[in-house]
């Protein structure tokens, strides 16, 4: 029986049988943090007393609290810069661009397997690796040369058959997958692109695609290493790391979707879920206040040469902010010497700094009931920081035409081909810090020790502390935005900010009460990996979620901040008074006591996750 792209990756990379639904370990090649999530991931190294990283390669990328106002930013990157240079990271410089764009460009290889603190890591699988987001304390392990466990994955064809037409392009492909297949279709698998339709698609289309798998709750996405591979690293200077790569013809996988890219409109994801996918002209004629082009999931030198096609000759609407953050400084030097810029310029275009700037809500909140449109994976409630907004997720194609047209504006059959594809690639690496493995580790005063916590023990009386639907988002838990990014580093100061966009009194309600339970529907924490979700509730007391599922990233994080993740359907409301009894074998009896109902349900761990809920977390283990 043949093997899927996935599994000649996993076989190459693990000792452990590759059961469906067992966990394996994984050795990890390489692992990238960003800041935000950074900050704690290297805390948690540094308390391992690790002299050196173990991996072939780690980065350390500085793209997301960019924008310094006060001191803490700045002390957080310092922060970063010192613990990279004395531990064997490549540090990578605010300004150089975004992690994912520039991994992609600089550092990911075929057949390698790359480890990373931000959900959207598997960018980098668009190059035929295995790129996995996880959390910061999972990162910190594999830089520490400890394998990595993950359920092992089912695997999920998506076929692509044909060709995309003019002004349809791979965001098109991947939002109308989340039509299909909801953000809680992948959990727990890999996506894999086969079909004649990948060779139509250039090594960005596909990392735009496998980006944005993130939002299908995917371990990760993966397409074949081909000579669309090889022409792409020959850009990049570093032909040298191409190797072929693909599935046996015969594989066999567990789940199948065909397609067919010449039947494909351009497809647009409305407020507030990815996965509300909706056809253009379904929307056409809404007025639009703001368009964003970049993120890590469309900022590459081909998207601007699509947005620079569109708007040369014309002007931006009137009524329409455009706002432009090339993903890297190396796309930035690109589009600077082709004229793109000057394009851009002319047409009225804001330029923004290569970072995930308004993505993570640092900047360019829309106006009260702004519509803005944004190239970007997440349009989750408020992380815009306007709650009122409504974002909507689209192509760059869809995103430069509305800008012009003022209102969403289906841009089919236009040609967007005015620049060239590139001769060869910015390779200008000024803001890439080799590490010299000498200093001292800077720590500004915002950077505070790791909290330490106890056991959340086998009998539990407590409050529930919140009741919350189906597809709670780690931004809805620990929000991002220019306020609250820079504490990052200070566990106690964030928490105040833990739920405030649900439920504003949360964070005082647990300090009232000591802490209790979190109840809620299903797919609970889909979104980032920041381990501040986790860390922030069992700061403030919180013992178990109790959840109908988990999304994959973060319940890996509740268990190791010791949290028990409990998945059964628990009715309760806010300050219910439960009782919780768990075994040694985490059977486990939930009470509601104002309710008098009682459910019973067992929680699945291995021996290592056991061990974690048994002593407080992985924090007390290291
Ligand atoms: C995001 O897109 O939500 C982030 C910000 O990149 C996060 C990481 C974080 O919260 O720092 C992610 O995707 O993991
Ligand atoms: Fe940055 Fe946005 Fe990408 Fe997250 S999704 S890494 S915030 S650009």
């Amino acid at each position: 029986m043949g093997l899927t792209l996935t599994e000649k990756i996993l076989k190459a990379h693990t000792n452990d049988e590759l059961i469906k639904g067992n966990t394996i370990k994984i050795h990890i090649d390489q692992t990238l943090t960003q800041d935000a999530t950074g900050t704690m991931a290297y805390l948690e190294f540094l308390s391992m007393g690790i002299d050196k990283v173990r991996t072939e390669l780690s980065v350390s990328y500085v793209d997301h609290n960019t924008l310094q106002n006060g001191f803490m930013n700045m002390d957080d990157h310092e922060f970063l810069q010192s613990v990279a240079n004395k531990h064997g990271i490549v540090f990578s410089k605010a300004g150089n661009g975004i992690c994912h764009q520039l991994h992609l460009e600089n550092y990911a290889k075929p057949g390698k397997t790359l480890l990373g603190s931000d959900s959207h890591t598997p960018t980098s699988s668009g190059i035929g690796c295995l790129a996995i987001g996880a959390g910061g304390l999972d990162v910190a392990c594999a830089m520490a040369g400890r394998d990595f466990a993950i359920v092992c994955p089912k695997v999920v064809n998506v076929k692509l058959v044909g060709k995309l037409r003019d002004g349809v392009s791979a965001k098109d492909i991947i939002i109308h997958l989340l039509g299909i297949m909801t953000v809680k279709g992948g959990v727990n698998k890999v996506i894999e692109y086969t079909g004649e339709g990948v060779k139509t698609l250039s090594v960005p289309d596909r990392a735009t695609i496998t980006n944005m798998g993130a939002e299908l709750g995917a371990t990760t996405s993966v397409f074949p290493s081909d000579e669309n591979t090889r022409e792409f690293l020959r850009l990049q200077e570093r032909e040298e790391d191409y190797i072929p790569l693909s599935a046996d013809a015969d594989a066999v996988y567990d789940e199948e979707y065909t397609i067919d890219l010449s039947t494909l409109n351009p497809t647009l994801s409305c407020p507030s879920m990815p996965d509300i996918a909706k056809e253009v002209d379904e929307l056409k004629g809404i007025k639009v206040n703001q368009v964003l082009i970049g993120s890590c999931t469309n900022s590459s030198y081909q998207d601007f040469i699509k947005v620079a096609s569109i708007l040369k000759g014309n002007k931006v609407h009137p009524s329409v902010s455009l706002g432009i953050a090339p993903g890297s400084k190396a796309v930035l030097t690109m589009i600077t010497k082709s004229g793109i810029l000057e394009t851009l310029l002319e047409a009225g275009a804001r330029i923004l700094e290569s970072a995930c700037g308004p993505c993570i809500g640092m900047g360019q909140s829309p106006c009260t009931d702004g519509v803005s449109l944004r190239t970007f994976n997440r349009n989750f409630y408020g992380r815009s920081g306007t709650k009122s907004a409504q974002v909507y997720l689209c192509s760059p194609e869809v995103a430069a035409y509305s800008a012009i047209k003022g209102e969403i504006a289906n841009p089919l059959g236009l040609k967007m081909d005015l620049w060239e594809q590139p001769k060869t690639f910015n390779k200008n690496k000024a803001l890439f810090i080799e590490p010299k493995f000498d200093g001292e580790i800077k720590m500004g005063p915002n950077i505070k020790p790791l909290p330490k916590f106890q056991p959340i023990g086998k009998n539990i009386k407590c409050k529930v502390m919140l009741s919350c639907p189906d597809n709670i988002t780690t931004d809805h838990i620990m929000p991002a935005g220019a306020n609250v990014l820079p504490y990052r580093s200070n566990i106690e100061k964030i928490s105040e900010f833990c739920f405030y966009q649900i439920d504003e009194k949360f964070h005082d309600d647990c300090i009232a009460n000591g802490g209790g339970i979190i109840v809620a529907g299903a797919n609970y924490g889909q979104g980032s990996s920041r381990e501040h979700a986790a860390i922030a509730p069992r700061y403030l007391g919180i013992k178990c979620v109790v959840a109908e599922s988990f999304a994959r990233i973060h319940k890996k994080n509740l268990i190791n901040f010791g949290i028990l993740p409990i998945e059964v359907k628990f009715v309760a409301d806010k300050f219910d008074d439960v009782e919780i009894n768990i075994s040694d074998n985490f059977d486990v009896e939930l009470k509601n006591l104002t309710k008098n109902n009682v459910v019973k349900a067992h929680v699945e761990l291995n021996d290592e996750e056991k061990e974690l809920i048994n002593k407080g977390g992985l924090l007390n283990l290291a």
